[in-house]
């Protein structure tokens, strides 16, 4: 059985939904500045916003001003939590503003209390891939340790402000993408001639700071409070049993592990000391971060999970690959593929959930799990997305199994999108994911209407029983 305070809910972030990108005194973010793409051309990264080009996120699905009507929505499917974040350049527009923006915090001030007359719980990521532009331009962003100071401010003035209202906390949306995506998660887009590697450790370094005096900040503002680190949890699976290729997954999953060992435990771990040292990377680091890191490790994981991927020794050159969230990799002839060739691979939630608490056994948190795929409205308004209630089914099993018989510490299950948002990785309208449809296409025509699908009254079913019936 599940545990009683089960938390289930779904998950959003402030710059795919909310929309409004500089109404109430809302400063520009990166997230601002990303064109629309789709699955074939990805998505172009400008420097400010320039004319005559689709930025999807501006308007998002709206969130901003129909939040009531969505959050009333959640709650008829009796949801027990709502995933979002905050954006930040709402509450300190430039990032470096000496005061906050009183108009962004009361945003969030009725969006939680919203929430909480409904008996959902608020769970708060601080940072969801998106930072304040004016940083970027004004300090290189994340590779600034100045930086650092800018978010513990960002963190400190939302821990004072929600104290009463938000229990869960998440700092950094799936933090370990650094290691393949620096421009997402920093708003840094590398030249040539740059050492990537360091770029992106560095910046990692100092979000590894920032999240740590925000773990700390959080328990002495409010006790009870949880604070969580949010790691893309990328599951690889060797493509044969050549030793091999059992050591490249080996070596792909440090890659990640080197994220969540420092910030469940608190410190590098040898291995990754070791891995710096043999690429020739010298961290710019101060005597008292290994005592700021020893005192923020946080309180659960949270992770998203949304397909498996395949390491390979062997050349790749030519062959054809599958997608998946962020990466591509080898295909697994063993799994099909979502529209988008992500692969549909239930159990490896459960290898994911098993190895993550193994390693660490603190309390886990799916914060992202789902299906992106376009739906079809039919002549009667119904939309009969049996695809997305299978595919969401499989992996309730496949983690109702880790409980059940593995005995993982597992907090709830908040998928991805339960409505309709912009996607990260494409910018598309139509990769959808969500249980409510929201009327608008990939270039932004539509009413904005909400409606429910099918998988509205399942999910509503699922959370009733907890996931008892499926
Ligand atoms: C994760 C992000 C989300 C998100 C999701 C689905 O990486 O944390 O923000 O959108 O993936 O990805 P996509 O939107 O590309 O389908």
């Amino acid at each position: 059985m599940l545990r009683k305070d089960f938390l289930w809910g779904g998950a959003v972030a402030a710059n795919q939904c909310e929309g409004a990108y500089l109404e109430d005194g809302k400063g520009l973010s990166t997230a601002d500045c990303m064109t629309a793409g789709s699955r074939y051309v990805a998505r172009e990264y400008t420097d400010g916003v320039v004319e005559g080009k689709y930025y999807p996120n501006h308007v998002g699905i709206d969130f901003y001003h129909r939040y009531k009507e969505d959050v009333k929505l959640f709650a008829e499917m009796g949801f027990k939590c709502f995933r979002t974040s905050i954006a930040w350049s709402r509450i300190f527009p430039n990032g470096d503003d000496e005061q906050p923006n009183e108009k962004g915090l009361q945003f969030y001030d009725d969006l939680f209390d919203e929430l909480l007359k409904y008996g959902i719980e608020p769970v708060v990521t601080l940072s969801h891939y998106e930072t304040p532009y004016a940083l970027v331009k004004r300090y290189n962003s994340w590779l600034s340790r100045k930086t650092v100071g800018f978010f513990a401010k960002f963190a400190e003035t939302c821990f004072e402000r929600y104290k009463n209202k938000v229990k869960y906390w998440l700092t950094f949306n799936e933090i370990n993408s650094l290691v393949f995506d620096t421009k997402m998660s920093t708003g840094i887009m590398t030249k040539e001639e740059d050492n990537k590697l360091f770029v992106s450790l560095q910046c990692a370094h100092h979000q590894f700071l920032a999240s740590a005096l925000a773990v700390k900040r959080a328990h002495e503002i409010n006790p009870d409070m949880k604070v969580g680190m949010m790691m893309l949890y990328p599951i690889f699976y060797g493509e044969t049993c050549r030793p091999e290729d059992q050591l490249e997954t080996m070596l792909t999953m440090d890659n990640h592990y080197y994220f969540s060992d420092v910030q469940v435990r608190g410190a590098y771990s040898e291995k990754a000391r070791r891995y710096l040292a043999n690429n020739g990377i010298k961290l710019e680091t101060l005597p008292e971060d290994d005592m700021i890191l020893s005192e923020g490790k946080v309180d659960y994981i949270g992770f998203s999970y949304y397909n498996s991927n395949v390491a390979t020794s062997s050349n790749t050159d030519g062959r054809q690959l599958m997608g998946g969230n962020m990466m591509n990799s080898v295909k697994n002839p063993y799994l099909i593929e979502s529209d988008w060739g992500w692969a549909v691979d239930p159990i490896g939630l459960r290898l994911s959930l098993n190895n993550l608490y193994d390693r660490y056994q603190i309390p886990l948190f799916i914060v992202e799990n789902g299906l992106g795929q376009n739906d079809t409205v039919l002549p009667d308004g119904t939309i009969d997305d049996e695809y997305r209630i299978d595919y969401l089914r499989k992996h309730i099993e496949a983690l109702k199994d880790a409980v059940e018989i593995d005995g993982v510490d597992l907090m709830g299950y908040t998928p991805w999108g339960p409505i309709d948002l912009i996607s990260l990785g494409t910018g598309e309208m139509i990769k959808r994911y969500g249980f409510i449809y929201v009327d608008r296409d990939s270039m932004g025509n539509g009413t904005l209407n909400r409606s429910r699908k099918k998988s509205f009254d399942w999910y509503k079913h699922v959370i009733e029983t907890n996931g008892e019936e499926l």
